[in-house]
């Protein structure tokens, strides 16, 4: 009897092997499968190549260049809008430092406008998805807009 209860403690002790312990955004037997992130910092955004011309007008009556800000709106909501950088043409780098917390379940779009006072113009924009599955965690995601330009922004995955 002592003997099968002494079986049965180490057959159970072999049968729990300790978990493998995974960095905080893997997991899986191998450490091979993605976490999705609780939020994503977005901490840097550049916009470049853009339209030289707003629909074959220059962007500005003064001038040929915009002077471009960002909006961005989580389902349907205004959460940011950055300061404007002044006549920037599109061969320009156009890089606003932020720190903007979003949840990666809730739909999110990214616009530019060119500040005019009061009559500000559209120039490009997307759907942010600030993450994406299977890349790997990149720092720095590039997007591009409906019309044209690319849209780069450095990420935070936080858990
Ligand atoms: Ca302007």
């Amino acid at each position: 009897m002592y003997r099968i209860i002494i079986f049965l403690f180490v057959a159970l002790m072999a049968a729990c092997k300790p978990e493998t312990t995974c960095p905080n955004n893997y997991t899986g037997a191998q450490c091979d499968q993605e976490v999705t992130p609780g939020r994503i910092r977005i901490r840097r955004i550049q916009f470049t190549s853009y339209p030289g011309t707003n629909n074959n007008q220059p962007w500005e009556q003064q001038s040929q260049w915009p002077d471009p800000y960002i909006q961005i709106w989580t389902n349907n909501a205004l959460v940011y809008e950055s300061a404007y950088l002044n006549e920037m043409g599109p061969t320009s780098i156009c890089q606003w430092d932020t720190d903007i917390t979003l949840l990666p379940e809730d739909n999110h779009v990214i616009m530019f406008f060119d500040e005019d006072g009061t009559q500000d113009v559209y120039i490009d924009g997307t759907a942010l998805q600030p993450y994406q599955s299977g890349e790997g965690f990149p720092e720095r995601r590039t997007l591009y807009g409906n019309n044209g330009s690319q849209i780069s922004i450095w990420v935070e995955y936080e858990y």
